[in-house]
């Protein structure tokens, strides 16, 4: 019996810490835990699938960013705070919730033909609503008129599409009665701990009711009570871990004991990647040591669906290149949709889910298993490289007007051979400049969207 019982330990432990090399206990302030690259086959799919879509659904679709007649232009997901509703009226939101048209098969055909390889949906954003009929909560699609889980439908027809399946849960819950943003005195205290039992069996529930997920994307950690509670945090990483040996775990599951977020005391990112990139790219890297993504939204700042999208809206032009700059330093793009509160998505969405798939039906070569090249960026555009691999691909944005583009490699390399990507015998002429400096001319061709050049290189 004993020697079952510690077999039994060993295994567990082995399977908690089946990433032993990468995932280490954290030091006594409670810092990160994956301090290198994570090496496994899941994580290397993460790293490969470099495009993304976030999806944020929820109650917040239905007044789409008004309220009472007005309207909010701040993130529609947020109306509740920014329109001050109490609990008890946004909670009247469930009763018209009603997707009658909600059809994640035609989601998932539109996210396939866009070229994105996986998908985090909120199941839980900070109103605290569920998409999925929770057993610890009437706050839930089992409440609305609906009434049908949105989770496995969802979770089946992306998989369908070979589309890897990530699941959002915010931590800040503005619903829950036993949340609270600040701890004042041991009352908050017991109540914030009955809430961290609600979010671990949510948190179990979605784990072994979808267990096709591959990870959690994980939200809403800023406030002043979960820093009291850092070590509730760190419990909850290894909780996930236990129950999902292998799974893939954003930064923001964690803080650290002086309060960090994002990163630790030492700017390590916690979790397996750092996703604290949100509308915003990293500036320009040559390498990065660790896995990240970037978040982004269509227009300026809005998650959910709003009725009105003012302001800068981003044209798949736009997209394109950021996701080209992002695989071009060794990191993932996410691009948001913010479904109709009939479970439709808005045009301008699907036009440019359609444009940029377009793009990538030619070009994702350049994009899907593809890295840092290790070269400086060139004002044309990006490089970017498979690893391992001696071909260099150059992402071409801008054409100059002596359609001359500039090409430095490292040192005792040289250009065996090249091509266009969609025709392998459009060559283009190629001069040495200086030093390890050439000239690649593209001559007269005509070129209508950012397009594709492969470099064969050759070591001298
Ligand atoms: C939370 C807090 C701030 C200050 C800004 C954005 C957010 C949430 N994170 C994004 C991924 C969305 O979910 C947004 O509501």
């Amino acid at each position: 019996m004993k020697k079952y019982i510690i077999s039994l330990l060993i295994c567990l432990s082995a399977n908690v810490f089946s990433f032993a090399q990468t995932v280490s206990a954290p030091d006594s302030l409670m810092g990160a835990t994956v301090l290198s690259k994570r090496t496994d086959a899941a994580m290397q799919k993460w790293r490969e699938n470099r495009f993304g879509q976030f999806i944020h659904w929820g109650l917040y679709a239905v007044p789409g960013g008004q309220w009472k007649g007005k309207n909010y232009p701040t993130s529609a997901e947020w109306l509740k705070n920014d329109a001050g509703i109490s609990a008890a009226e946004y909670a009247e939101l469930v009763h018209q919730f009603n997707p009658q048209k909600y059809n994640p098969a035609e989601w998932a055909r539109i996210a396939k033909n866009m070229g994105v390889k996986y998908v985090i949906l909120t199941t839980k954003h900070h109103e605290g609503f569920c998409l999925w009929p929770s057993k610890f909560t009437d706050f839930s699609i089992a409440s609305t008129p609906y009434k049908k889980d949105l989770l496995m439908p969802f979770v089946k027809a992306y998989q369908k599409e070979g589309i890897d399946v990530y699941f959002y849960y915010s931590i800040l819950d503005w619903h829950n009665p036993d949340y609270r943003s600040v701890i004042n005195n041991e009352e908050d205290q017991k109540a914030y701990e009955r809430y961290f039992t609600y979010v671990k069996n949510q948190l179990k529930e979605l784990i072994t009711t979808y267990p096709d997920i591959k990870g959690l994307w994980f939200d809403g950690q800023w406030e002043a009570s979960y820093k009291k509670n850092y070590k509730m945090g760190y419990e909850l990483e290894q909780y996930c871990r236990a129950l999902k040996p292998g799974i893939i775990l954003n930064n923001r599951i964690r803080v650290d004991a002086q309060g960090h977020v994002d990163h630790d005391y030492k700017g390590r990112h916690f979790g397996d990647f750092d996703g604290s990139f949100e509308r915003r790219l990293p500036s320009n890297v040559k390498t990065l040591d660790f896995d990240w993504e970037a978040c982004m939204t269509v227009p300026e700042n809005q998650w959910g669906y709003h009725k009105i999208w003012e302001g800068h809206v981003k044209t798949p032009y736009e997209i394109q290149e950021m996701l080209a700059t992002c695989t071009s330093m060794g990191g993932n793009f996410v691009l948001n949709f913010g479904p109709q509160p009939d479970g439709t998505i808005r045009a301008y969405e699907q036009d440019l889910a359609r444009n940029v798939g377009a793009w990538m039906k030619i070009n994702s070569a350049a994009i899907y298993g593809c890295d840092n090249a290790g070269l400086d960026k060139q004002d044309w555009g990006y490089f970017t490289q498979k690893p391992g691999d001696d071909k260099l691909y150059m992402i071409v944005f801008n054409i100059p007007i002596s359609k001359t583009l500039k090409l430095k490699l490292p040192e005792k390399t040289t250009i065996a051979d090249n091509s266009l990507l969609t025709d392998s015998h459009k060559k283009f002429r190629i001069e040495k400049a200086y030093g390890n400096e050439y000239y690649l001319h593209l001559g007269d061709g005509k070129f209508a969207q950012p397009f594709v050049i492969t470099l064969q290189l050759k070591k001298d």
